[in-house]
């Protein structure tokens, strides 16, 4: 009998480039907590996806390649929520694209940047990934037109927090949701591997960014709107006494503290449809 499996295969053509302005976008979004899902539902209501939470569009050549940073820990709720709006819209964005959660193991003190740093090393073992996005996983946007992608200049992409009141709580803030293509996360080494606990590492990544002669890009106010999703204080995560001291010595620390002087061991790799979850050993404060 003649061979079908390889009428089966995609035909091998040359797709036309994705359009910058995705036509299935359709602007502001309803973003509540209340819907009871499930991730089987989630899973049912994203058949394209592949393993490891992964899409590529079908109708066009995406203009990049995304890799999703989600830094992680024991918030299984807000992942899920974040799966169920984000998914949808990255698709609709019409991006190639990976999510990775990046779970820190163990009970230290949480290290936000660090796990941010692992998710670039990490996706880029995977994939010719060549933007990241990093993302709370508590924030979820509700305009699907603030294109999670890389642009000119590193993006701040959470410019409209509700819990802000819908402004920015300052000019410098890269607090969030960001994203960096990988020369310019190469060009200020990384992220700073050395804050333990909230706060601070977001300005020491705005000043690497402003000391290498870059500047910071936004949506408007309206485009760039995002609910976070309520929670208390996370255990092992309390304000970093150091974070007014580090931040103000940046311009120093930054040539040898981040991807340069970055070390961690990888515990597990899980492959999920609907992500990749890095369970990661980052070592604990000295
Ligand atoms: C700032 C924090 C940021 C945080 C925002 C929003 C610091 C450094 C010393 C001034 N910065 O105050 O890390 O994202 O608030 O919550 O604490």
């Amino acid at each position: 009998p003649p061979v079908t499996e390889a009428a089966a295969a995609p035909p091998i053509v040359d797709l036309p480039a994705c359009p910058e302005n995705p036509p299935q976008l359709v602007g502001p979004l309803r973003v509540e907590f209340s819907d009871i899902i499930t991730l089987d539902d989630v899973r049912n209501q994203n058949p394209n996806l592949q393993d490891g939470g992964r899409f590529m569009p079908k109708e066009c050549k995406a203009v990049q390649k995304v890799a999703l940073i989600i830094p992680f820990r024991k918030r299984e709720e807000h992942l899920k929520y974040w799966l169920y709006y984000l998914h949808p819209i990255l698709q609709r964005q019409q991006l190639d694209y990976g999510v990775y959660v990046i779970e820190q193991s163990g009970d230290a003190t949480f290290n936000r940047a660090k796990l941010l740093n692992v998710g670039y090393v990490e996706a880029l073992k995977e994939y010719d990934y060549n933007c990241f996005v990093f993302s709370d996983v508590d924030l979820i946007p509700m305009d699907d037109r603030n294109i999670y992608k890389c642009y000119k200049e590193p993006r701040h992409l959470a410019v409209s927090m509700d819990k802000f009141g819908f402004r920015l709580p300052y000019n410098q803030f890269f607090g969030g949701v960001s994203s960096l293509s990988k020369e310019q996360f190469e060009k200020i080494n990384g992220f700073p591997n050395d804050y333990w606990g909230w706060g601070g590492e977001d300005d020491d990544i705005y000043n690497r960014i402003t000391f290498r002669g870059m500047s910071i890009s936004r949506p408007d106010g309206v485009i760039g709107k995002c609910r976070m999703i309520r929670h208390d204080r996370d255990a092992k995560n309390d304000a970093n006494p150091q974070r007014f001291d580090r931040i103000a010595r940046t311009r120093q620390t930054m040539n040898t503290d981040g991807i340069n002087s970055l070390t961690y061991q990888v515990v597990e790799v899980h492959k999920d449809r609907l992500y990749t979850k890095v369970l990661v050993d980052v070592g604990s404060p000295n």
